[in-house]
């Protein structure tokens, strides 16, 4: 489904005065509020493809309607988000779910629609129909050869697919672990994993990066291969230097202060990518905002302060993705919701007073220390946000238009009640 241009006017014709009134109030607090527009405007969030449709759990999923049967459908869902905001520009590919049968003219609808690829994910926590050798005991981490073997060419595989589509990354997710004590060799499990991942880092093209992302536990619930940040960077730092650690932020144990762990990967050069979503209890994937937004702006705060101490683009230089699953909301509609919640987080980040911070901290002044941070945050940014959108040609409140166009209720009339879109 195409969204007008005239239609994008004349919904934000009808909101601009009050639009132009919470706006100026709310420039007039923001000493340099052009460069903050500024950089609202260049930052895109990726869009995964696998987040298009309706999400399940190990119980049930409970379909919903409309979903794109095929990647140049997931295409043009991505393309109609960033027709909305102009804030998700670009798409990451899941192999096999979404090989492109003709990457030239894949690559040239995701042109039409402004996209660009993010980074490419390889799959190798399931096994397909047509595959040879079971992962069900790991695949990089396996012990048998062989095994390996299947792994790290599907992932060289991948980056194949990614070249073709002008990509420039990969992303490497392992569910590689133990379910009980005893089940595997944690030394040898490591060292696998090690010659395996060379292997594939091996094939990367000059200009790649590669993305080693951890998670805690799930599907394994004793050990994981990749587990945290500290194995992360360990693999990444064996590896070399196009070889960098990804945070998901529902990959962590509880409270973990995620902050922190952006910090000091970012200080050792070694923060690559960025998976956005929430959680209350584990890998969650929920919308990214909606338990815990004071935690997102602090990491933000930490992204901000660490890419501008190494003069870093915050646009260009980091890899931004949505993780998200959606299990009772239409996933466009969550998706809206989470690129917003990245804005306003983001822009909060960016009205921190950083010299007044710095000053707190060197006279150990913790309450003025709080008050700084909580000045920014307690900010309603949301005009500022809005305002990017409009200088950019997108909509002022992209969920409403989403609404009033009733984008779904066309999707399902072109595409149907009970479709199936490829991912978990
Ligand atoms: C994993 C992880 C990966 C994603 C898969 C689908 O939990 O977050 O990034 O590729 O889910
Ligand atoms: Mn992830
Ligand atoms: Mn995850």
């Amino acid at each position: 489904m195409l969204i007008e241009k005239y239609k994008i006017d004349e919904f934000n014709q009808n909101r601009l005065d009050e639009h132009k009134r919470k706006f100026e109030f709310a420039a007039s607090n923001v000493p340099d509020v052009e460069r903050v527009l500024q950089k609202l405007i260049d930052f895109q969030i990726a869009i995964p493809s696998w987040a298009l449709g309706t999400g399940g759990t190990r119980f049930a999923r409970f379909a919903g309607g409309g979903e794109p049967r095929s990647l140049e459908e997931k295409i043009e869902d991505i393309g109609l988000l960033h027709t909305l905001n102009n804030s998700s520009g670009a798409i990451s590919l899941h192999i096999p779910w979404d090989i492109p049968t003709n990457a030239s003219n894949i690559k040239a609808l995701a042109a039409q629609n402004g996209l660009r690829f993010d980074a490419m994910n390889s799959n190798t926590f399931q096994d397909q129909p047509d595959q040879k050798l079971s992962y069900k005991f790991g695949s990089m981490q396996h012990v048998d050869k062989a095994v390996r073997q299947q792994a790290i060419d599907h992932n060289i595989e991948v980056i194949k697919y990614g070249v073709e589509l002008g990509s420039d990354s990969l992303t490497v997710w392992l569910s590689d672990g133990s379910n009980f004590p005893g089940q595997l060799n944690m030394r040898k499990a490591f060292q696998n994993t090690l010659e395996s991942l060379k292997e594939v880092y091996a094939a990367l093209p000059a200009d790649w990066k590669m993305f080693i992302e951890y998670k805690a536990f799930e599907p394994n619930f004793y050990s994981t291969t990749v587990g945290d940040w500290g194995q992360s960077f360990l693999y990444a730092t064996k590896l070399g230097d196009k070889a960098f650690t990804l945070v998901d932020l529902g990959h962590h144990l509880p409270n973990a202060n995620i902050e922190q762990i952006v910090a000091l990967l970012l200080m050792e050069e070694k923060l690559g990518g960025f998976h956005f979503n929430d959680s209350k209890y584990g890998d969650d994937d929920l919308t990214v905002g909606s338990i815990n937004p004071y935690q997102l702006f602090l990491i933000f705060k930490e992204l901000v302060e660490g890419m501008d101490a190494r003069g870093m683009n915050h646009a260009t230089d980091l890899g931004w993705m949505i993780d998200a699953s959606h299990n009772v909301k239409d996933p466009l509609e969550d998706l809206l919701q989470s690129v917003e919640a990245i804005m306003i987080a983001y822009a909060q980040a960016l009205l921190v007073d950083e010299s007044a911070l710095q000053e707190a901290q060197m006279t150990n002044d913790a309450v003025l220390a709080q008050e700084i941070l909580q000045q920014a945050y307690r900010t309603d940014v949301r005009s500022l946000v809005a305002e990017a959108r409009l200088r950019s040609g997108a909509v002022l409140e992209p969920l409403q238009l989403y609404r009033s166009l009733k984008v779904r209720k066309n999707l399902i009339k072109e595409r149907g009640l009970k479709t199936v879109t490829t991912g978990l």
